[in-house]
């Protein structure tokens, strides 16, 4: 199926009749047309309750948004992945992040091979260390234990780590301190280290590639703040350094013994490795069983999108969604509110994965998309955001999709708190839906020349999706859920959600400037003026000019 195809399926120019006739359709009339629609538009699977009923929907676009799934090969995409095919076509790999989360004993195969095997020895190894590391049993230079671990990575080898620390800090070891070093912009690192003991301090450096410039500049500043901190001693560093990655001969040239070297794959995508061997600072925070906890949790949910008819598939309707509003709607970006403060770095991690993986205008042919593909993710926790950008979300010109996310028990229980923050995220999403006509303001009171200002037109639409507790099960269930979520989305928008080559263009272009920055000697600059002439403006500031 080529770009023009998926416009040219049935299911598509219904859903734009569809479209034509619904658009105004109003929640209010949705609900009091069928009082048992909260009810109906739900799904539950593997812990996690979907409530989609606040969409703008009925049944038919349900009915539509499906077909269109299985017009677009949704179900041979997922059994491709699943099978291990070459689905990253632009790098020519499988895409086998689900083989990371297999249970012991599962096959799951690239080119006959079962690496499902291999993926439980590097996570065997993983434990091991962390059980030493944990214990005590594994030592600095100096024989003192190690109370400070700093993960050194960026993009999915931070985003995913930084995440899950903070989303699982309850069921972290609190005699153990994390802190994260991505930004190449040296505060980052000196503030991260400013109060640390080299003698009690670990790095992880986490770079799949083990060449990107950010991570190797921290990494390499890092080797230099512990010897420095250690009378210069380099046989100190095999004691305070791990890697994860890929490239073996790489870490072994930094310095850190292979032995300390935890890999993975390259059927892994960076922004879908938070549970390989990424997720070292992860399982060192939280010990083995709770990181196989969540392992678990993910393999729950993907078992489920596998395998579950797509109108009680989770991800599947989340994604058909995300589609309806992107595509009919022109919707151009979606929030995502977790109520629940230690999912705060959610949001940010969500924004890699989506938009890295559907940031594309291109099809896997390398056509242009004629169609509008990835939206902009984006959030905070409430009840924050309340406080702030609701107000657009409420009573601004555009429509926001939102995703409130809730647990039904707090892990932190105190007083009326939890009540309180769950009472604000229904309310939120009650008000975005229903909001308050002018005749309601004015029946409360309100001046006439105010009411304009005091009206909701709601209409708004908003997911609720409801788990139990967030324990590390739950945190991988929510993680496949938004995955496979975009894996759906990719699948009718027919884009590699595996490639990246928006980040590798950065990757390059700074590598060309930076030497015009550094040299002494007046560089021959050849960019367009602007860049010139703030290549010279920073040079002169240097005093290099
Ligand atoms: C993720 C991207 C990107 C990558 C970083 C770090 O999907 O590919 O964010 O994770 O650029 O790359 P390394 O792990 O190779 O340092």
């Amino acid at each position: 199926m080529n770009a023009t195809a998926l416009r040219n399926q049935p299911a598509w120019s219904a859903l734009q009749a569809h479209y034509a006739t619904t658009k105004d359709h109003h929640l209010k009339q949705y609900f009091a047309d069928d009082p048992t629609r909260g009810q109906r538009f739900v799904a539950e699977a593997a812990g996690v309750y979907l409530d989609y009923s606040k969409n703008r929907i009925n049944s038919d676009t349900l009915r539509l948004l499906l077909q269109l799934a299985v017009e677009s090969g949704l179900r041979d995409r997922i059994d491709a992945m699943f099978r291990g095919d070459r689905i990253n076509v632009s790098e020519d790999r499988a895409v086998l992040h689900v083989a990371l989360r297999a249970p012991r004993g599962a096959s799951l195969t690239i080119g006959g091979q079962n690496v499902v095997p291999g993926v439980h020895a590097v996570l065997d190894r993983m434990a091991a260390f962390a059980e030493r590391l944990r214990s005590g049993d594994w030592k600095g230079h100096t024989q003192q234990r190690i109370r400070t671990v700093v993960n050194i990575g960026i993009g999915g080898s931070d985003l995913g780590p930084v995440m899950a620390y903070e989303a699982l800090k309850h069921w972290s070891d609190r005699s153990l301190a994390f802190r994260f070093v991505s930004n190449v912009d040296g505060t980052d690192f000196l503030e991260a280290v400013s109060d640390l003991d080299p003698a009690q301090t670990l790095f992880i450096v986490s770079s799949k590639t083990f060449t990107t410039l950010e991570t190797m500049t921290n990494a390499n500043s890092a080797r230099d703040w512990l010897l420095a901190g250690l009378n210069g001693d380099s046989a100190a560093v095999a004691r305070h350094f791990v890697a994860v990655s890929t490239n073996a001969s790489e870490v072994a040239r930094f310095g850190i013994d292979t032995d300390n070297m935890f890999g993975f794959w390259d059927w892994v995508g960076g922004r879908y490795s938070m549970d390989a061997a990424i997720g070292l600072s992860t399982m060192l925070a939280i010990g083995p069983a709770h990181f196989r906890d969540m392992l678990a949790g993910f393999h729950e949910m993907d078992e489920h999108f596998r395998t579950a008819p797509f109108e009680q598939n989770l991800p599947v309707l989340l994604g058909m969604l995300t589609v309806w509003y992107t595509n009919f709607f022109d919707v151009q970006t979606i929030a995502v509110l977790p109520y629940e403060q230690y999912l705060k770095r959610f949001p940010a991690y969500l924004q890699q994965l989506t938009m890295e993986s559907n940031g594309k205008s291109v099809t896997l042919d390398g056509k242009p998309v004629n169609y509008a593909t990835g939206p902009i993710f984006w959030g905070e926790p409430g009840t924050n955001g309340q406080h702030s950008f609701y107000q657009l979300i409420h009573q601004g010109t555009r429509i926001i999709p939102c995703d409130f996310i809730a647990f039904l028990h707090s892990l932190n229980p105190l007083g009326r708190h939890h009540d309180i923050l769950i009472a604000n995220a229904l309310a939120q999403t009650e008000a975005l839906a229903f909001g308050k006509t002018a005749t309601e303001v004015e029946a409360e009171g309100t001046p006439t020349q105010l009411v304009g200002h005091r009206v909701f037109t709601g209409n708004r639409p908003s997911n609720t999706i409801l788990l139990d507790t967030l324990t590390p099960a739950a945190l991988g269930k929510l993680v496949s859920l938004y995955e496979h979520s975009v894996f759906t989305q990719g699948a009718i928008w027919q884009v590699n959600c595996f490639d990246q080559w928006g980040v590798e263009l950065g990757k390059v272009l700074a590598q060309r400037i930076v030497p015009e920055l550094e040299s002494r000697a007046d560089p021959m600059l050849s960019h367009d003026s602007s860049t010139n002439n703030l290549i010279r403006r920073y040079r002169a500031a240097q005093r290099r000019d």
